[in-house]
């Protein structure tokens, strides 16, 4: 595990809300308990249960949503994910999350927003880098290498991009609010719009009028893409061509052979497909298949909290499952450099930050 732990990778799909401590969803369940608002026992259980159906993960979702409804748990939990990425070597990480709007508190898709950048603006456990102009202001190359050597003291640095997440759940109108809000975040490090939420839900056409106008302000996209057997929405998502998708997991062949003549990369999630049932074992996974092809892929975490694991396991149960060495690990890594939305600079950034890992690598 050490070796993945000490390996810098990159970190291309993970949902903020999902990759919530554990500890922290129980902390606050048990004041949402004594203040009456939920009921402790029945949360507990839930929030620690390990197997669950991708029906019971929505589920999940929607009580964790419950727990962090408020601007200074958003910027606790912010804070948190980001550390915990970052103390595991995560040296790129594109956290994606959906804008939630709730008059009842006075929130909206702005002010959710405001407090994820006061989140990354609290960390001090290490240095953050998410402002689009943190390279022109720095000193270029310097400024963001791994570990900061003056006083003697190494302080590890970690890039930060932001997608905005559209839920399924949502309207055209409540799409296009997200795609805008995303517009004015550019210059806080947004680069770029998720579709996720319960793939049973919604229609390809609800989201298409602001994902197509994202894509001519010049965000990127990526796609929540077969999650579910849904081969019309698969064949028009991928026609779409996003820069990247996630899972693909419910491919059938001509899906298969569009997706790889497209060459458009896929983040993979394997402990999240397993714990959902989305893919019956690691044995069939179609990660060897892609691998094998010379696809474009990424490992990934989805949900570090729901699912209990880490970007450093899923390097290790890849490795296991499939048969890959240390070099074949650090070389896959390596290669997510190549779909990052972030700008050349902080990609350049990143292949050095590889080049000389790379050296240190027996
Ligand atoms: C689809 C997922 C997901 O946005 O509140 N989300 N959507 N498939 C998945 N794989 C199992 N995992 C997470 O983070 C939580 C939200 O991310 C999406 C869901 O919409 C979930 O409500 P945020 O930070």
């Amino acid at each position: 595990m050490e070796t993945y732990q000490s390996m810098p990778k990159v970190e291309l799909h993970a949902h903020l809300n999902g990759s919530a401590r554990d500890s922290t969803l129980l902390e606050l369940a048990r004041v949402l308990g004594e203040k009456g608002v939920i009921v402790f026992s029945d949360v507990e259980h839930v929030i620690m249960k390990s197997d669950r159906s991708l029906h019971e993960v929505f589920k999940l979702f929607d009580l964790i949503h419950i727990l962090t409804t408020d601007h200074k748990i958003i910027t606790r939990i912010t804070k948190e994910v980001v550390e915990d990425f970052a103390s595991e070597n995560v040296v790129y990480l594109e956290l994606r999350t959906t804008p939630k709007k709730n008059d009842s508190i006075g929130m909206t898709k702005c002010s959710y927003m405001e407090a994820v950048i006061e989140g990354l603006k609290a960390v001090t456990a290490v240095d953050v880098a998410f402002m689009t102009h943190d390279m022109d202001a720095g000193t270029g190359v310097d400024s963001v290498l791994l570990t900061d050597t003056c006083n003697g003291t190494a302080r590890k640095k970690i890039y930060v991009r932001l997608l905005l997440s559209i839920d399924r759940r949502e309207t055209t109108e409540a799409a296009m609010e997200t795609v805008k809000l995303a517009l004015e975040l550019r210059h806080v490090g947004v680069v770029g719009i998720d579709l996720s939420g319960n793939p049973i839900v919604g229609e390809w056409t609800t989201f298409l009028p602001a994902l197509k106008f994202a894509r001519e302000q010049g965000l990127c996209i990526t796609l929540h893409c077969g999650e579910v057997p849904n081969p019309t929405e698969i064949g028009s998502m991928l026609d779409f061509l996003p820069q990247r998708i996630g899972h693909a997991c419910c491919f059938e062949e001509e899906e298969w052979k569009k997706l790889k003549s497209f060459n458009i990369p896929v983040e993979i999630c394997l402990t999240s497909n397993i714990r959902t049932n989305t893919i019956s074992s690691l044995d069939v996974h179609h990660f060897a298949d892609l691998y094998k092809a010379k696809h474009p892929l990424t490992l990934c975490t989805d949900d570090v909290g729901v699912f209990s694991t880490s970007l450093s396991s899923e390097y290790k149960i890849a490795a296991s499952a499939f048969g890959l060495g240390k070099r074949e690990l650090f070389q896959l890594a390596r290669n997510a450099v190549e779909f990052v939305f972030a700008d050349d600079l902080v990609k350049s950034d990143l292949r050095e930050i590889f080049n000389s890992a790379a050296k240190r690598l027996d």
